[in-house]
């Protein structure tokens, strides 16, 4: 045999291989070899291609990756027009649709098919003798779009059929869609390359199908479902449903939600369960489709303008409505962000009437475009948050002022007055009030009373909540004036528990300056900062009145944490409350900060471990830090001193296989002296 005449019978192997494989994977759900293996077969059969272009054949599983791109589409007749579905938008609409026929067809029951909706595109797909020919959309239902050279590129349509018993001329019907999952990927891309993002999966399937670049699409998450056919040369079979069920073994995905059912009861039913399983399906689905399952019986029904009358869509509540956007409303969240609100003209979407949607943020305002007095699509999909997809363009006819959010609360937190800011490289905006705004006076007052900050033994979150929903405190300070009585009286809490709480806020009183700065919640000011910013200043004052260049000179701040420090002190609110505190009776024990220029371990890091017999681990750190020490908790290669007490633990080994200096106690007690 000749080198062409084997190569030629490999090829054929491989491809009937790939459209098997193809067929067990897609159709089947039921994979027998890996990815990896289905790659290696694909790439050998295109390495065979390559090394023999004259046996390339429109139909070879290789063909899927884009053709040169088209000046415009062709337009296709459809030989059986594509019909439309009427619509029932209620039981009432079903119920009057299943009497006409049971009425016309004299009969009890009637057996259904019973379809989701897929929510995309219908297209027609022309099979001769087993192979794809032609792709069409179906645009009028009368003459669609020739779209060939994309629908190669979808992996879920066959390009030839498997198994045999096919028609000779086959026309297949169904919807090309694209997945939530795909969909989601594909914006992402697009956001990446700065390019045009999509409002939902339908409009990213029609727009991913249309495009005159093939190689566009194939780029694309597309997937096709088959709910029918148009021309075919032979009878298929006696019902709808056995028809699915051939295109099934010829090569076709079908629905794994397609059911048969009885009567109106069996698809009322099915409805409920298909509304049920909406949210958790990987597609969207706008209803469901019925369909008289007897071949014999839909002849006998036929149809009226355009849409048979032995079929009906039964649709959902719609998940995404056109309104007005009345006004954008700023609110203020826990943790101090503020976030734009779109304030609708109700409108009922998703099964709920909705006045109020989310916009997320200046940025997503900005991409959207929406603008105060657009008309908006509102989408409310499941359980989620309403929000607002973007503007329809067309019925934007006046001049609309763009929205800005800084601008439209003159800088200030709508709910506290403090300054409200959007620091660089962030996309949200926050006000700057902190322990004085009501909208993160509990989050903070929670913080405030943490065990590594204050530690108000008892504290715990539920009773801040019920003791600012009560009005009994407003800021952090108020909780060193609550009396017994006014604590006996909440729920839940009894004489003893009020003491207890009484006691461990007098305890609390007495604590330490990092802790203390700590349990301010100043934004980027974690327990190491704080410490770093007690030691470095060693009172509060100083700290308070440090400015920017001061800061920075601390080790570990940078120009955002400097910013975060300055910004809260500046806020009259937040020195009123520590002047509050001060006055409740909060101290801490001086610290003794050696001059800079005495400071000894100026830039360096300690670590200690194990346990000192003269002084507590506490104590030891803070001597170091008052020299201006930086204390870590990990050995790493930066650390230059490791202080090793008794029984000390794995950062010992690691000081010593990093080669990091080691000081035991009189060493380090030498050193501190
Ligand atoms: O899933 C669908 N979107 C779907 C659409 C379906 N499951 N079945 C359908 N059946 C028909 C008839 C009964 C007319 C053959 C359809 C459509 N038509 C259809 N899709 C777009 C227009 C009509």
């Amino acid at each position: 045999m000749s080198s062409r005449a084997s190569a030629e019978q490999t090829i054929h192997r491989l491809r009937d291989e790939i459209n098997h494989h193809n067929y067990l994977y897609y159709v089947m759900d039921a994979p027998e070899i890996p990815d990896s293996e289905y790659d290696r077969l694909l790439r050998e059969l295109q390495s065979l291609e390559t090394q023999h272009p004259e046996l390339i054949s429109a139909d070879s599983p290789t063909q899927r990756v884009g053709a040169v791109p088209l000046d415009a589409f062709q337009q296709v007749k459809h030989e059986v027009p594509m019909l439309s579905l009427n619509n029932a938008m209620d039981a009432q609409e079903v119920e009057d649709f299943d009497r006409r026929i049971r009425d016309k067809l004299a009969a009890d029951k009637i057996v259904y098919t019973a379809e989701p909706k897929l929510d995309g595109l219908a297209i027609s797909l022309l099979y001769e003798n087993g192979i794809l020919v032609r792709g069409a959309t179906r645009g009028d239902g009368s003459t669609g779009e020739d779209v060939s050279q994309n629908v190669r590129t979808i992996e879920t349509i066959p390009l030839k059929l498997v198994g045999k018993n096919y028609p000779s001329r086959l026309e297949v019907r169904g919807e090309v869609i694209m997945s939530k999952s795909g969909f989601n990927r594909l914006n992402d891309q697009q956001r990446k390359n700065d390019d045009k993002t999509f409002a939902n999966p339908r409009n990213a399937a029609a727009g991913s199908l249309r495009q005159l670049d093939s190689r566009i699409t194939a780029g694309r998450p597309l997937e096709f479902y088959c709910y029918g056919v148009g021309k075919v040369s032979d009878s298929l079979a006696d019902t709808h449903h056995g028809i699915l069920q051939k295109l099934r073994q010829w090569g076709f995905r079908l629905n794994p939600e397609v059911r048969q059912v009885k009567g109106l009861q069996g698809c009322l039913d099915y409805y409920q369960q298909m509304m049920q399983k909406r949210d958790g399906l990987d597609y969207d689905i706008d209803g469901v489709v019925y369909k008289v399952d007897s071949l014999a019986e839909q002849d006998i029904m036929g149809f009226v303008s355009r849409a048979p009358r032995w079929a009906v869509a039964h649709k959902f509540p719609a998940q995404e409505e056109m309104t007005t956007l009345e006004g954008i409303e700023v609110q203020v969240g826990r943790t101090g962000k503020i976030t734009p609100v779109a304030k609708l003209k109700p409108v009922f979407v998703g099964g709920v009437t909705v006045t109020n949607a989310t916009l997320h943020n200046q940025d997503e305002i900005d991409r959207k475009d929406v603008r105060i007095g657009d008309t908006v699509i509102v989408r409310r999909a499941g359980d989620v948050i309403p929000e607002v997809v973007g503007p329809v363009l067309s019925k934007r006819t006046t001049k609309l002022n763009k929205f800005n959010i800084l601008k439209t609360i003159n800088n200030k937190c709508p709910v506290c007055g403090s300054h409200a800011v959007r620091l660089e490289g962030e996309s949200d905006i926050r006000c700057t009030g902190g322990l004085f705004c009501e909208a993160q006076r509990k989050e903070a007052i929670k913080h405030f009373a943490s065990r590594r900050a204050m530690d108000v033994d008892g504290l715990g979150d539920k009773l801040v909540e019920q003791l600012v929903d009560e009005g009994l405190i407003h800021d952090v300070a108020d909780l060193y004036s609550l009396n017994k009585q006014q604590l006996a009286a909440l729920d839940r809490m009894a004489d003893k528990s009020a003491q207890n709480l009484l006691d461990a806020l007098n305890n609390s009183k007495s604590t330490s300056l990092e802790r203390f700065i700590f349990a301010l919640g100043i934004r980027n000011v974690g327990e190491t900062t704080a410490r770093t910013l007690a030691y470095h200043f060693g009172d509060l004052d100083t700290l308070m009145k440090a400015k920017q260049e001061d800061l920075i000179e601390v080790a570990d701040v940078g120009p955002v944490v400097a910013e975060s420090i300055t910004r809260f002190f500046t806020e009259s609110h937040n020195r009123d409350v520590i002047k509050k505190l001060r006055k409740a009776g909060i101290h801490w024990p001086v610290i003794e900060v050696a001059a800079a220029e005495t400071q000894k371990f100026s830039g360096k890091t300690f670590v200690i471990t194990g346990t000192l017999s003269g002084m507590s681990r506490d104590e030891a750190k803070q001597r170091l830090l008052a020299q201006g020490a930086k204390v870590a908790g990990s050995v790493s290669k930066k650390t230059d001193y490791v202080v090793v007490g008794a029984d000390p633990g794995s950062k010992a080994d690691k000081a010593e296989a990093l080669g990091v200096a080691m000081l035991d106690e009189a060493q380090f007690l030498k050193l501190l002296s």
